[in-house]
This record gives C-alpha cells, sequence and structure tokens, in this order.
C-alpha cells in the first residue's frame, strides 16, 4: 500500500468516518495506533509501525501527529466530526488568503466563507498554497482575508499543528478578491 493511500485512509478515519475501521476517537480526536494498525491489517493493508510512523513524519502537509509516546495518532485539521482540537485561539497576521474555485464566487460573495461540513474555514498564509487548496475544487481564485480586521473586532482565530489557520466564518467586507478570475 503507497503512502499516498495510508495517509487518504488515516483522513478518512482520523477525521471524517472513524466507524469505517471501525475505531473510536477521544474527544480531542486521538485514536489508540495499535489498534489502528491492527484493524487496517485486518483489511488486508500492508502497514505496520515504522510505516506508519514514516507516513505521519513525511506528509506533505503534516495532516496527522502521534503523541509523544507514539501511542496515539490524530489529524491536525480537517475534521467534518464533532472533536475539539483544544486550540488557543492565536493572533493571525494582517493578511490571510483562500482558495477556492472560480464556480463558488457568487455565492462566497453573497454569503462569505461557510465552514460547510468541516468544522473551520480553512485560510493559507500564502497565495500559493491557497492556490492548490483551490484547484482541488477546479479553477482556482484567490480571496484575501482582512485578518487584522477580523481580530479587532473580536472573531477568534486558530492556527493548527500544521500551520492552517482556522476560523469560524468569514463575512463579505473582509473579503476582496487577489487576482483577476
Ligand atoms: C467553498 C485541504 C459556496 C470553499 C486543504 C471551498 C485545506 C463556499 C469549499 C482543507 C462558500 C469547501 C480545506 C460559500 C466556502 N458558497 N462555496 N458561501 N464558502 N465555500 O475542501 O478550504 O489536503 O471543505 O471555498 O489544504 O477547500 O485535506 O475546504 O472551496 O487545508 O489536508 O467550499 O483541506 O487539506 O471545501 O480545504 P473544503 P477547503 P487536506
Amino acid at each position: 500500500m503507497n503512502t499516498k493511500r495510508i495517509s487518504k485512509f488515516l483522513s478518512l478515519v482520523l477525521r471524517h468516518k472513524p466507524e469505517a475501521l471501525p475505531i473510536v476517537l477521544d474527544d480531542q480526536g486521538w485514536a489508540d495506533l495499535d489498534e489502528i494498525i491492527e484493524k487496517m491489517q485486518g483489511k488486508g493493508m500492508k502497514v505496520d509501525q515504522a510505516i506508519i510512523q514514516s507516513v505521519v513524519a513525511n506528509n506533505d502537509k503534516q495532516r496527522f501527529r502521534l503523541d509523544l509516546a507514539n501511542r496515539r495518532i490524530r489529524a491536525n485539521q480537517g475534521h467534518s466530526i464533532d472533536i475539539d482540537l483544544a486550540l488557543e485561539p492565536s493572533i493571525p497576521p494582517n493578511e490571510l488568503f483562500h482558495g477556492t474555485a472560480t464556480r463558488f464566487l457568487d455565492s462566497i460573495m453573497e454569503k462569505g466563507l461557510i465552514r460547510g461540513s468541516r468544522q473551520h474555514v480553512h485560510l493559507s498564509l500564502d497565495i500559493g498554497t491557497a492556490t492548490k487548496v483551490g484547484s482541488r475544487h477546479g479553477k482556482p481564485t484567490i480571496l484575501k482575508v482582512d485578518a487584522q480586521a477580523m481580530h479587532q473586532q473580536g472573531f477568534v482565530f486558530y492556527v493548527s499543528e500544521n500551520g492552517v489557520w482556522l476560523t469560524d466564518h468569514v463575512p463579505v467586507p473582509f473579503l476582496t478578491k487577489a487576482d483577476n478570475r
């Protein structure tokens, strides 16, 4: 099983659908590593402790985290299920970016950025990262978020362990187009 498929499967069970294995996540999204490995092996997937450790360490977006004892694993962000990552509110940089697809723009400029099925709206530090995020949905386009103004007006931001900025909702007045698409 290649590392990309392992990463995708871990994203599925640690963010969205633990019942697919099945495993149980605790309130903060942690799962028992030995149990995950055993159950993945039970489904015919060729994984062991070393392989999972290498997937976690080398993951392109650092999507996962092991606890200090390497006994539990969780996803750093991106959950649709109701867990509490226990992130502390953080002061955002003045500007953040959101990559989306051009076909969503009309709706976004009407309702602002909404979190949809995920727990938060996801924002990027730079346009390059935002472009990659938007490309997953179609023709990418980039919105600039006036995070400084939002922060000054009391909107709360969090930053995940892998550097993704998170907030609950970005209202329209804080959004501007950052490109000509
Ligand atoms: C759009 C990936 C219509 C929003 C990435 C996005 C990220 C609206 C889509 C993480 C809207 C939701 C999250 C509105 C927002 N009307 N569409 N009012 N407000 N949208 O996948 O931000 O590889 O749930 O623009 O790197 O694309 O999974 O969110 O296009 O960090 O680790 O609704 O997922 O990380 O799509 O991506 P998503 P996202 P991973």
